[in-house]
């Protein structure tokens, strides 16, 4: 018994079934679609918790710029944001601690596709991202 509980607190604190932030990640079709506002920034608030952004879906402006601010809403568990397409300018690689918000500032040049993820991983266990912790944002020409 003694063993279950403390195995239960190590998962937790991996962000291991901790949340209903899977299903969420899974049935949140929707595209927030971003025009930039009277300053000309487009911006987003995206919620980071275990395990998925939400929008984890996001079409913004080539050539303006864009505000997300990110926010871990998860109570111990770390996450991070990274964008890895260097071809199209789109690098970040940014951590949000728990119960932390960070805001992030770019402009996307390059039209298309590209994915998001979180690559935080504890011990042994499956890394955020193959727990589906992962986003699209879509560059509209
Ligand atoms: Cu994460």
């Amino acid at each position: 018994m003694k063993h279950k509980q403390w195995l239960a607190v190590l998962m937790c604190a991996g962000g291991l079934a901790c949340s209903s932030g899977l299903a969420l990640g899974e049935t949140d079709q929707e595209v927030l679609v971003l025009q930039p506002g009277a300053d000309g920034i487009q911006r987003a608030f995206i919620v980071l918790d275990s395990y998925a952004y939400t929008p984890s879906h996001i079409s913004i402006q080539a050539g303006e710029p864009v505000e997300f601010r990110l926010e871990n809403q998860s109570f111990l568990t770390p996450h991070n944001f990274i964008m890895d397409h260097p071809d199209a300018g789109l690098q970040q690689d940014v951590n949000v601690d728990a119960g932390d918000d960070v805001t992030i500032r770019f402009v996307a040049q390059v039209p298309g596709t590209y994915t998001f993820y979180c690559d935080k991983q504890l011990l042994f266990f499956p890394s955020h991202r193959e727990e589906g912790m992962e986003g699209l944002l879509e560059v509209r020409p």
